[in-house]
């Protein structure tokens, strides 16, 4: 029995010894001193022993516990440290290492071309106003003087949401409120989004965006008008611009025109942007009807007004010479990635 107890002890020793994992040292503790473990069968065969016998191979059978026990305690130990090491191991990072790059993002042309012409009507003491894209009939054709039958109310080419709301087709039921809400010296600009129902092709889309201004004042003259609007091409296309205004003709202005400016791109000579005529059709204007003053509560004997519209699309694609107004709502970031 004793040499059993030593045999017990010294396997239970190389066995610790090369325990690897918590799992096998547990192994060996469950092996030995177990319910069923080596040891314990000793000591539950004692009953047959005379009681001196007993107390002897009790007495070597604690002591032999007892060791096993402090080389468990002391395997475990070791294990966990390791695997606490292992996993500090697995976990180190290399602060050194350059950090992964990230991918910047960039603005789309319509926002910067907005964000400009926004920054040049700014300068000109101009202030931003915003409003609905979903309007009131009234706001975006009754008040803009479109009479009953004015063929843009046509549900063909117009959005309705009901009988009288509808997806805004321009930026000017912005400055109808504006009017509605406030008295001259008016003078703000809106950009936003504009809806029409047309078929998309290279140079319509059925959202497009507009930049709306109104001058309201006493005294205002279809030069105020000229003198603004040439202005405001000179910043953006740059000071050797020059500008021309053709007769128009628009339900909410009169006199209406149409402003041109001289080509950016050749100067005026004639080039593929320009079409070969030098010019280039950048907007619409005219002096406020006074029908449309008068809805906004203005005075039509003391105030006098110009207002403008101009389609951004246009202009960027003039700017940065996209020949398809679909490349920018398609979402390819290889088109958008261009602007960087
Ligand atoms: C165009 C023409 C224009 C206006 C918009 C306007 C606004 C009010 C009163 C009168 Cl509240 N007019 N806006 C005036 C003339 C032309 O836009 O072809 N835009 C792309």
């Amino acid at each position: 029995m004793q040499e059993r107890l030593k045999q017990i002890l010294e396997e239970s020793k190389e066995q610790l010894k090369n325990a690897v994992s918590l799992q096998d040292a547990e192994d060996v503790r469950v092996k030995v001193l177990g319910k069923k473990g080596q040891l314990t069968e000793i000591l539950r065969g004692m009953g047959k022993l005379t009681p001196e016998e007993r107390k002897e191979l009790g007495q070597a059978a604690n002591q032999v516990r007892a060791e096993i026990e402090a080389h468990l305690e002391e395997t475990f130990a070791h294990l966990k440290e390791k695997a606490q090491q292992a996993k500090f191991e697995a976990e180190k990072i290399d602060v050194t290492e350059p950090g992964r790059g990230f991918e910047m993002g960039n603005k789309h042309p319509i926002t910067v071309t907005i964000e400009e012409m926004s920054k040049v009507f700014k300068s000109m003491g101009y202030s931003l106003v915003e409003g609905p894209e979903v309007e009131t009939v009234f706001n975006n054709f009754d008040a803009l003087n479109a009479g009953p039958d004015h063929p843009a109310r046509d549900w063909t080419d117009t959005f309705y949401i009901s009988d009288d709301v509808l997806l805004r087709t321009q930026t000017s039921c912005v400055q109808v409120r504006t009017l509605q809400n406030q008295q001259p010296p008016i003078r703000v600009f809106a950009p936003g989004r504009c809806f029409r129902c047309d078929t998309p092709d290279a140079t319509h889309s059925p959202m497009f965006h507009q930049v709306e201004g109104l001058v309201v004042d006493e005294g205002i003259t279809m030069a105020d008008l000229k003198g603004a609007l040439d202005r405001f091409a000179k910043q953006l296309f740059g000071p050797e611009t020059r500008t021309k205004f053709r007769p128009h003709h628009f339900p909410f202005t009169e006199p209406s025109a149409e402003m041109d400016v001289s080509c950016f791109k050749c100067g005026g000579k004639g080039c593929r942007v320009c079409k070969g005529s030098g010019w280039i059709e950048i907007l619409g204007c005219g002096m406020v009807h006074p029908n449309v003053l008068k809805v906004g509560g203005i005075d039509t004997e003391k105030y006098t007004g110009f207002a403008f519209g101009i389609g951004v699309e246009r202009v960027a694609m003039l700017k940065y010479g996209i020949d398809d107004i679909r490349l920018m709502y398609e979402n390819d970031m290889r088109f958008i990635n261009q602007f960087k």
